[in-house]
């Protein structure tokens, strides 16, 4: 009987799915992020070959996050996953700042692609538990130029997949986001 109110609700309520795929360098905590929002734990992880895909529930919205990997080889193979997608999730090493030009023009390749034209963009400018290494979210969108870009939903969070700091903040942000394109 719960069943079937719960379709119901769906029905009356759309209850949606999104596809969201996320980006990034290698490193920069994209796999950690991912099992922090499906799990609510920090796993131990290894580098992403390939993707790991799960579903994770926020609020009335199913999101189906591809987690891709961010090795230099490997990086080419975004675009395969990009058909459908709703949002990306781009996730930047702040505390890595040397490697913000090289995010940048990996940002620049993907975010001129036809597929992801109309995609909503979530930047987490991650790892800001690393105090006096991690730099602000405004600096990171400076050094990605986020502001030239041609999408018009884009949004950046600050946030650590460590103490989980900012990834509601980015969460709401996304689901709302998605839900004002309805
Ligand atoms: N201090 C700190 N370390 C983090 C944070 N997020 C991730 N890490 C660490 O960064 C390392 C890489 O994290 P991953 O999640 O594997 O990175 P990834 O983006 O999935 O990397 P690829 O799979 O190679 O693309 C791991 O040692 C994580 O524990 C964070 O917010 N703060
Ligand atoms: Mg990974």
């Amino acid at each position: 009987m719960g069943a079937v109110i719960s379709s119901l609700w769906d029905r009356l309520y759309g209850r949606r799915a999104y596809r969201i795929c996320m980006v990034g360098l290698d490193g920069a905590g994209k796999t950690t992020l991912l099992y922090r929002l499906r799990l609510g734990e920090v796993v131990e992880t290894t580098p992403t070959i390939g993707c790991n895909v799960e579903t994770v529930r926020w609020g009335n919205v199913q999101l189906q996050v591809w987690d891709l990997s961010g090795q230099q080889g490997l990086r080419a193979s975004w675009q395969a996953y990009f058909a459908g997608t709703d949002a990306l999730i781009v996730v930047a090493d702040a505390a890595d700042v040397a490697r913000l030009g090289e995010l940048r023009t990996e940002l620049e390749r993907v975010l001129q692609m036809e597929a992801v034209a109309d995609a909503v963009v979530l930047v987490w400018a991650n790892k800001q538990d690393k105090h006096g290494e991690a730099v602000s979210a405004v600096e990171v969108s400076e050094r990605l130029r986020l502001h030239q870009r041609k999408q018009a939903d884009w949004h950046i969070e600050p946030c650590s997949a460590v103490t989980g700091d900012g990834l509601e903040a980015g969460m709401r942000w996304l689901v709302d986001a998605l839900a004002a394109r309805e």
